[in-house]
């Protein structure tokens, strides 16, 4: 018989953002895990990335009664206090880029990082999570014409690149995205389907 560990296995994603969906797609192939996609909506509550993600996985498990996945991620700027954080979807809507880089004119200090917290979940089981995170700087302009949303602002430690200017497969190797969806890979490989 086949060792668990080589089995193809399939995980539900829960999400509305389609780019995730296709950089989870191209990180889950190096760990033979398919992706079927859900776009469930699930209530955010208030809290960090961590509460969001446990809370939001165990809902959508209920809901759908099977293991699923959900990812909740934030840029944090540390001269804003690590701003916008949780409010990091309202800053990107109402904002934007163009007046994030407007308001950061002056700063000298353009540290920042994006988190990426993954909830996973199972109808019987308590939700676990899983953080990946990445560093970088924010560009002083716009920059590139891959990704979505922030990622031609984010410059990653030891890139003179954004990820705007990456493309999907490199910032697949390294990302926020990327190390938490491993961390959860690694400990699906071990789920024995409870
Ligand atoms: P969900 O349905 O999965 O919640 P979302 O787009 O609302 O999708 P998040 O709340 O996790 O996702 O993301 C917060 C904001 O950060 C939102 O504006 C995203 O577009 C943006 N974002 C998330 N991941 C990103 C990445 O890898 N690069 C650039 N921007 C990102």
């Amino acid at each position: 018989m086949a060792k668990q560990s080589n089995l193809r296995r399939t995980i539900t994603f829960i999400t509305g953002n389609q780019h995730k969906v296709k950089e989870a797609r191209g990180i889950f192939q190096h760990f033979s895990i398919e992706v079927e996609h859900v776009a469930l909506g699930y209530p955010e509550i208030q809290g960090n990335l961590e509460d969001v993600s446990r809370y939001g996985a165990e809902y959508a498990a209920k809901r759908l009664k099977k293991p699923v996945i959900v990812e909740d991620a934030g840029l944090f700027i540390k001269d804003w206090g690590w701003f916008p954080g949780t409010y990091t979807s309202y800053v990107q809507d109402t904002l934007g880029n163009q007046g994030i880089l407007k308001l950061m004119e002056e700063v000298q200090d353009r540290y920042a990082e994006f988190r990426s917290v993954v909830g996973f979940a199972t109808p019987k089981t308590e939700p676990e999570i899983f953080l990946g995170v990445v560093k970088g700087q924010i560009a002083h302009e716009e920059r590139g014409k891959y990704g979505f949303a922030y990622d031609p602002l984010f410059i990653p430690e030891g890139y003179g690149e954004t990820f705007g200017e990456l493309k999907r497969e490199i910032k697949n190797q390294f990302s926020h995205r990327r190390r938490s969806l491993e961390k959860f890979a690694l400990r699906y490989k071990d789920y024995r389907g409870d």
